[in-house]
């Protein structure tokens, strides 16, 4: 029944959104807003019905991963229709955006590993510190409030610093510690934080570091990005939830 109203939720929410209604079939990009948001708004649904069906510890992680699919979702209603109507990169939604769900997916990383283990604080304000920075130079970068390559410069550093204290410092630590499942659900997300991160900043590269702005190369890469990172990375502690239920059937 819950569920009932939560899709409903998501179906009206469109009546509220702005407008772009009319996609042009030539506007690839477009076409690409338009998927990300069917996506999210699918992979939302999907979290929030999936919640029911998993061990109590996994519960407020798949809360998170449905809601940063819909906080995404909510966003990319906006920026189809900015990119629809003015042929402009959405860049402040954009921002807004990853300014909600990175920390969000950083409390990701803390609760898998304090489902299983005592883990420090210190390491989610390390994160969240480090995501904060790097979006904040991205932005400023993207802005024109700062030079494209230096912004983008601190904001890789930003990045590289949080891989190292996930990879190197406090979470590898304590991941060694703990299931199997937990254990490959921390390391694919590791993963994805290297390799599908990696994407953003191709985006900004092919969008502002190769002599002229190329939004529409940027939106593309952007909107991929979003696609790969925040449904794969939820499915990541979904399937993870699932290995271990089954693991614990056959006992
Ligand atoms: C759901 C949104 C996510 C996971 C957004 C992630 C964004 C990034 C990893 C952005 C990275 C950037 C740099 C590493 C350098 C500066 C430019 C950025 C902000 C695009």
């Amino acid at each position: 029944m819950k569920s009932i109203f939560i899709i409903l939720a998501f179906f009206t929410g469109p009546i509220f959104a702005a407008g772009g209604g009319d996609l042009d079939p030539n506007d690839f990009v477009g076409i690409s807003f338009w998927l990300v948001t069917a996506a999210m708004l699918a992979a939302t649904v999907f979290f929030f019905v999936e919640r029911g069906d998993v061990e109590g510890k996994w519960k407020t992680s798949l809360t998170i991963a449905g809601l940063i699919c819909g906080i995404a979702f909510w966003h990319y209603l906006y920026m189809r229709g900015v990119w629809v109507d003015t042929g402009e990169t959405p860049m402040v939604f954009r921002y807004i955006d990853w300014l909600l769900t990175v920390p969000l997916q950083m409390v990701e990383f803390y609760l898998i590993l304090a489902a299983v283990t005592a883990v420090a604080a210190s390491l989610f304000w390390k994160l969240f510190v480090g995501s904060l920075i790097m979006l904040i130079f991205g932005y400023m970068g993207e802005a024109g409030l700062m030079s494209a390559l230096p912004a983008f410069l601190i904001g890789c550093a930003a990045w590289i610093y949080m891989i190292y204290i996930l990879w190197f410092g406090e979470g590898k630590a304590v991941v060694t510690t703990t299931s199997a499942s937990v254990q490959t659900a921390y390391n694919t997300m590791m993963w994805i934080i290297i390799v599908g991160w990696a994407i953003y900043p191709l985006g900004y590269v092919f969008g502002y570091l190769l002599g002229t702005v190329d939004s529409s190369s940027l939106n593309l890469i952007y909107n991929l990005a979003d696609f790969v990172n925040k449904i794969l990375f939820g499915l990541v502690i979904w399937k993870a939830a699932m290995d271990e239920k089954q693991s614990a059937y056959s006992n």
